[in-house]
């Protein structure tokens, strides 16, 4: 067989076996098991820095592009190693095509990209979109993977050969001769099995977070406690957990003298508190609404900790999710009694965006350590960082105060002469964990202040909700600022040397035409 016959001989194998890997992917995915069309991302999303993050988002068109992005890639990036490995292939067995011993292909195109594989996503095979613990979840993912290469390398052998060789009574021979009618007999089983792939990949794509993440809440609808439905969300996965409450458990070891595992009624069964907390992300603008609040009902962490009995070089708790999310927090925070396992939510078990069965609550921190589908905590040193961290968000993710106009909108128009009565303006006021004594509010662009009536009093760990009616005087342009005063006495500022990546400070601004 001549060397370019060869070649294309064998890309044309190697892409079938690639697109038959692919759906095998495609259908572990669809049974809740991590493979490397997404772990490949959660991997690599640690090492990009949130300025190139924030701006790769900005010019794909968001968070949910950037991951069908991440996703596409890695389909097209697996398809053409594949059609070059398939290549490559053709290139050795092209002088004997029916003898290439297996124990040659299996070594280099399952053992080999195993190791790699292993090697390479060690720290996130532990994932499983149903909720399996850590250690069983990497090795389904490990046997998953193995599934898919073996797949893909049975597949290159045979269809190579059916390409190359043609058999008379028990033997193969090469078969020179008119490839064609097989190579469109081949391509066709491929296109058919492409086919059956995407088919998944829009069953796949239907339950995905594309709908819902990014889920903003505020303007005139907000109300004192979010219902689950208008809850912000945001996630970093593509699909999110269904978590099996019975396969999943939670465990809790590191640096402690007593480690455990509780399935999920262990915990129903433990006495439980519950608070009205306001969680916020990290990356929510001063006039957006990934910001909302909910009644948690849950475990103080500091329960099960006690009877774990942390090691005195313990210094933070690592949560780990069971999408391999993780992040950490002080022991001190810890240990407060108000940092919760909730396992509630308004009164209803936690929905599954929410992280089903059990998430953390850690008032006053940002969104980013209230960790979803909760299945480990480990204590540990100090250098240890989470998912968002290791990317370089921080260092520090306690949330400063912040209050938002919800009404009127941003660049209303009003006409004294038309107006019956004064414009209500209303909105929030959040104060970490510190709570809200005070709200003002500015219609000079912050020249002069005057106070706001707070309606709806949250408590220490949750938003307070205000209004106030103003009677414009003048036909002009009105710059309307809030501000808010935390419990401890301190007003809301724009912190200068503050980086963004903490989280942004200032204040929310609206502009109000009225004509006369
Ligand atoms: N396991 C897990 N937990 C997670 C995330 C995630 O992607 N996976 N996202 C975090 C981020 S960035 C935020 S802001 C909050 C959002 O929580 P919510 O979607 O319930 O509002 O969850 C945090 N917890
Ligand atoms: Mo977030």
């Amino acid at each position: 067989m001549s060397r370019t016959k060869a070649i294309f001989t064998g890309l044309l194998a190697g892409l079938v076996g690639g697109i038959v890997m692919t759906a095998g992917m495609l259908l572990l995915a669809a049974l809740g098991v991590a493979t490397p069309l997404v772990i490949i991302g959660d991997r690599l999303s640690v090492f990009i820095p949130p300025g190139p993050f924030l701006s790769l988002m900005g010019k794909v068109g968001g968070y949910n592009h950037l991951k069908q992005l991440g996703v596409g890639s890695t389909i097209a990036g697996q398809l053409l190693v594949a059609a070059i490995a398939g290549a490559i292939f053709g290139l050795f067995a092209r002088r004997n095509p029916t003898r290439v011993p297996a124990i040659w292909t299996i070594a280099t195109f399952v053992m080999l990209p195993i190791v790699a594989f292993a090697i390479a996503l060690w720290r996130v095979l532990g994932t499983s979109y149903v909720g399996l613990p850590i250690d069983a979840a990497r090795l389904v993912t490990l046997v998953g993977f193995v599934l898919c290469v073996f797949l893909f390398e049975r597949i290159l052998v045979a269809s190579f050969q059916f390409l190359a060789t043609r058999k008379i009574g028990k033997h193969r021979y090469e078969f020179s001769p008119a490839i064609g009618r097989r190579a469109f007999v081949l391509s066709a089983i491929g296109v058919a099995v492409a086919g059956g792939g995407f088919a998944l990949a829009r069953r796949l794509y239907r339950v995905a977070t594309f709908s819902y993440d990014g889920t903003q809440y505020k303007g005139r609808i907000v109300q004192p406690i979010t219902p689950n439905e208008l809850f912000y969300c945001v996630t970093k996965n593509v699909v999110d957990p269904k978590v099996n409450a019975d396969l999943w458990h939670l465990e809790l070891n590191g640096l402690v003298q007593n480690s455990a595992t509780w399935r999920i009624q262990d915990l129903l069964g433990l006495p439980a508190h519950e608070q009205q907390t306001t969680l916020m992300c990290i990356s929510n603008g001063l006039d957006a609404g990934l910001i909302s609040n909910a009644i948690w009902k849950g475990i103080p962490l500091r329960d099960l900790l006690e009877r774990a009995v942390p090691l005195p070089n313990a210094a933070r708790v690592r949560f780990h999710g069971v999408d391999n999310y993780t992040d950490t927090i002080p022991l001190e925070k810890a240990m407060e009694p108000t940092t919760l396992l909730a396992y509630n939510m308004n009164g209803v078990r936690l929905p599954h965006r929410h992280g089903y069965p059990v998430r953390v609550i850690v008032p006053g921190y940002f969104g980013e350590k209230h960790v979803k589908w909760l299945t480990r905590i480990e204590l540990t040193d100090a250098k240890v960082k989470g998912f968002y961290e290791t990317q370089g968000w921080g260092p520090d993710f306690i949330t400063p105060t912040r209050s938002r106009i919800d009404a009127p909108d941003h660049e209303s128009r009003f006409s004294i002469s038309e107006l019956q009565q004064p414009i209500e303006v209303k909105g929030m006021a959040y104060g970490g964990d510190r709570g809200i004594t005070r709200v003002e509010l500015s219609f000079d662009d912050g020249k002069s202040w005057r106070d706001a009536e707070i309606y709806y009093a949250g408590g220490d760990l949750a938003w307070s909700l205000w209004k106030a009616e103003w009677t414009p005087d003048a036909a002009a342009d009105h710059v309307f600022v809030v501000r808010a005063t935390d419990g401890e006495g301190d007003v809301q500022e724009w912190e200068e040397d503050r980086s963004f990546f903490s989280g942004v400070t200032g204040f929310h601004k609206i502009v109000v035409h009225v004509t006369t």
